[in-house]
């Protein structure tokens, strides 16, 4: 395997110095690429893009294309484990992800298992491997997974939601079941993660993009127990360094000082916290990834510096902070206004570092 010629993000997020601050962008591989488009209408429908190891490689490396990014990120999705459970994911265009069989009470939950991995889930290793080698030591490689809780939003509303009323009531009127479903989730995401490392990913990182749906107690036992499980159960001893792993929960806010104790290395923080005031909730005690407001990507080159400028001063001085988003880019971004972003990364953070 080839030697990594930039490891500014491994080390970032590893709080050891570097010369600049690393960058990279949540969905930096999607729509607001006319590549990422023409490809996708090749694949035909996006599962079959995600099952399809050449494809599913060359939109990962699109983004790195165009922009001085310092990670390549898996393109899959979360949603790729509750298929493997046999909900029957597909996309309705225009409408986001459904499922086929829901997962919407205990008599179902009870009829699910932790599916053979390696089978059911093995275009995803393939899709790692062939990325891996095809960056040839270039920038590492993320893999990823959804936090169970998140993962079961999906499973028990069948659908994106925004109020989550099945599964809250769900973790009200039967948490045992809403928890035996969690499990399983999280033992398959283990295996499903463990399987990413041995096919070449460099770095983990754990989207819990609803974790904040919930009030904080319910918050530590449906979804930052499971997030605990999985970093407890990384095979992370690979090369010299352990892999490292970030946990992000959007809107965490305080609750960061919570998944600081995980031993995870790095914690992704959204755009409703600045980065100073998080780094007093986590002590310095791990890297924090963000936060720039999609939004500002919408607006001029002028706006978007100033915004790079005003993140990086929030993070102030010294090592461990990787540069991204928020949340994800959306698809109505012009892709010159991320090169504005990822230049100014480049041009403002040395003055960070010593
Ligand atoms: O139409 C299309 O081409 C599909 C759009 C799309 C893309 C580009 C989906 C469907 N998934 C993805 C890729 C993806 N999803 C990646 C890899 C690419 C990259 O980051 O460059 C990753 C890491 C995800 C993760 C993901 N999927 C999350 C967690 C992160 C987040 O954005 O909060 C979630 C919640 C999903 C579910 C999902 N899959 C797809 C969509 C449109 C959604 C969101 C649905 C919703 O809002 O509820």
């Amino acid at each position: 395997m080839a030697e990594l010629k930039n490891d500014v993000f491994l080390r970032a997020l590893r709080r050891q110095p570097t010369a600049r601050t690393p960058v990279w962008i949540m969905r930096q591989a999607g729509r607001y690429l006319p590549e990422y488009r023409e490809v996708r209408a090749e694949a035909g429908d996006f599962m079959s893009l995600c099952r399809n190891a050449r494809l599913a490689c060359e939109v990962t490396l699109q983004p790195l294309r165009r922009f001085r990014l310092d990670a390549a990120i898996l393109f899959s999705d979360i949603l790729t484990v509750p298929d493997a459970l046999g909900l029957g994911l597909y996309f309705e265009t225009g409408e986001g992800p459904r499922f086929k069989r829901p997962v919407q009470s205990a008599a179902a939950i009870r009829k699910l298992s932790v599916p053979d991995v390696g089978s059911e889930l093995g275009y995803v290793f393939d899709a790692v491997s062939t990325i891996r080698k095809a960056l040839d030591g270039e920038v590492p490689l993320i893999g990823f997974a959804g936090s169970p809780w998140t993962v079961a939003t999906y499973m028990v509303e069948g659908r994106s939601s925004r109020d989550f009323k099945t599964i809250r009531g769900l973790a009200k009127e039967d948490p045992q079941a809403l928890l035996t479903l969690l499990d399983i989730v999280t033992e398959t995401t283990v295996q499903y993660l463990n399987a990413q490392i041995e096919a070449g990913a460099q770095a983990i990182m754990v989207f819990d993009t609803w974790g904040s749906a919930l009030e904080p107690d319910d918050y530590r036992r449906f979804s930052l127990a499971n997030m605990q499980t999985i970093v407890d159960n990384l095979a992370r001893d690979k090369g010299a360094e352990r892999i490292p792993v970030i946990l992000f929960t959007k809107g965490a806010g305080a609750l960061l000082a919570d998944m600081v104790d995980t031993g995870c290395e790095a914690l992704g923080v959204d755009w409703t916290t600045d980065l100073g005031t998080a780094r007093r909730y986590v002590e310095d005690k791990v890297a924090l990834q963000g936060n720039l407001d999609p939004a500002t990507l919408r607006e001029s080159p002028a706006v978007i510096r100033q915004g790079v400028a005003d993140t990086l001063a929030s993070y102030g001085h010294g090592p461990g902070h990787v540069f991204n988003l928020g949340h994800g880019i959306t698809p109505d971004i012009a892709p010159e206004h991320l090169g504005v972003l990822v230049d100014a990364v480049h041009e403002l953070s040395p003055q960070y570092h010593d």
